[in-house]
């Protein structure tokens, strides 16, 4: 028992040292860059398009996107004008500092303001693995149901603005928002939070606004 966590323990510090490189290459080429995570289908890529597309006329950005197969979100995200990479873990259920590393190894940030990562669909182990992203995002959706921080405390406690998505379903759903709500300020006080729909475009000025103010801060 003691033995696996020091093993855990010496993985994260592995991890811990190349996101710092990570952040130092952001820092160095003036670049602000953003871990979105999210359950699978709560709409990270909806939103990374939504987000390039009403960005593009003001600035560049890059998406680095992560899956498990399947180069389907990178090309979403270059069709809406980014310029993409994707990194296909190979099963892994989330990205780590040293796959982006290499994706920076591979790309270049010349020109661009704003650099969004996907991660792996999933709320338990992306939230475990630095990447070197100045601010993690988490993208909550109707659907999923309003007990899902209460069900998933230690992603709701480490990031830094939470979305929620598909609000046009709410008159669909159940979904007490309330209890939703409460359970975010317990583990996670004052939270940012957006609520928005990818779908219909309500919600998404004061997003983009948060977004654009993180890229020039
Ligand atoms: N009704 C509704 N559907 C949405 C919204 N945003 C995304 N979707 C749909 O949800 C599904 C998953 O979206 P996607 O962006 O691929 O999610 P990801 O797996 O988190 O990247 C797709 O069918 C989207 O069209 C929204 O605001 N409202
Ligand atoms: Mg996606």
């Amino acid at each position: 028992m003691t033995k696996n966590i020091q093993v855990v323990e010496k993985i994260l510090s592995a991890n811990d040292r190349i996101a710092a490189e990570n952040r130092s290459i952001f820092d160095q080429a003036g670049v602000i860059a953003l871990n979105f995570m999210a359950s699978p289908g709560a709409g990270k890529t909806s939103l990374i398009e939504q987000t390039v597309r009403r960005l593009l006329p003001v600035m560049k950005l890059a998406v680095i996107d992560g899956d498990i197969a399947t180069n389907f979100d990178a090309d979403r995200a270059a069709a809406a004008g980014a310029l993409a990479f994707q990194i296909n873990t190979g099963g892994e259920c989330h990205l780590d500092a040293p796959m982006v590393s290499s994706a920076l190894k591979q790309m270049s940030l010349k020109g661009i303001q704003l650099v969004i990562i996907e991660n792996v669909g999933n709320l338990v182990c992306p939230a475990s693995f630095q990447l070197g992203t100045h601010k993690s995002v988490l993208i909550a959706s109707i659907p999923e149901g309003d007990d899902k921080p209460y069900k998933y405390p230690g992603m709701y406690r480490g990031v830094d603005a939470l979305v929620i998505n598909k609000i046009d379903l709410l008159p669909y759903v159940p979904f007490n928002m309330e209890f939703f709500q409460k359970g975010v300020e317990i583990l996670n006080p004052g939270l940012v939070t957006f609520r928005l729909s990818c779908r219909t475009g309500d919600g998404m000025d004061q997003w983009i606004e948060w977004i654009q103010t993180q890229a020039i801060s």
